[in-house]
């Protein structure tokens, strides 16, 4: 088994390596430069026909992309400490959470990414600065929103337990942190659920 990484600042394979640092599990990993293009080569494309990162190969040859699918893999064949929830409730609000924590941050965050960062200019043939910009303060929303959501107490995102989602969120918040998206001053209870996560040794992944 093998598993196609990235180093930081790279948010997605960085889930991955939190996630197996919290199972205390070791995978090979193999380095595709995504600043030399190696992701769009047409041998790693055979591994990930959308060239992205990160990718796990299994010993009988298949590939399975998406960090949270990769990661809910191992759990299955790993469930404990569970890290997608116990019973069906915890279960549903870890899902609840991860695509919430996706669809509202992690989406306006690549827009802003692709669309008005320099560093993406070279290779985004066309970016739609505008459109870009305005997706920061869809961020910003999201942020104020999290933590309007954690004012019931919380100790983590989807209730009593760290879980994957936790990770899918602080991966987010850090890559958004650079690109030039810092949580609000008023967030603090997000700032506090960040202080708490990031003090994670899994966090240094
Ligand atoms: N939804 C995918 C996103 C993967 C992704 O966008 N990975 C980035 C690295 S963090 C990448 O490979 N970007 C290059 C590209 O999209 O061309 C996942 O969760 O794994």
């Amino acid at each position: 088994m093998k598993l196609y990484n990235e180093n930081n600042p790279a948010p997605n394979p960085r889930k991955v390596r939190i996630y197996l640092a919290e199972k205390g599990l070791t995978v090979e990993q193999v380095r595709v430069p995504i600043m030399k293009r190696a992701h769009k080569d047409p041998e790693f494309l055979k591994k990930n026909s959308l060239g992205q990162l990160p990718v796990l190969e299994l010993d009988d040859g298949t590939f399975i992309s998406e960090s949270v699918a990769i990661c809910r893999y191992f759990e299955e064949l790993n469930p404990s400490p569970a890290m997608f929830g116990t019973g069906a409730k915890e279960r549903a609000l870890v899902e609840m959470w991860i695509r919430r924590a996706e669809f509202r941050l992690w989406n306006p965050m690549g827009q802003v990414w692709i669309h008005s960062d320099p560093r993406t200019a070279p290779v985004v043939p066309l970016q739609y600065k505008e459109f870009g910009e305005m997706n920061r303060k869809v961020v910003a929303n999201a942020m104020t929103w999290i933590d309007g959501e954690m004012a019931d107490g919380r100790e983590f995102l989807a209730g009593g337990n760290y879980s994957i989602a936790d990770i899918v969120l602080l991966c987010g918040i850090d890559f958004a942190k650079f690109v030039n998206m810092d949580m609000p001053e008023e967030c603090a209870r997000l700032r506090h659920w960040h202080a708490r996560v990031s003090a994670r040794p899994s966090a240094a992944a």
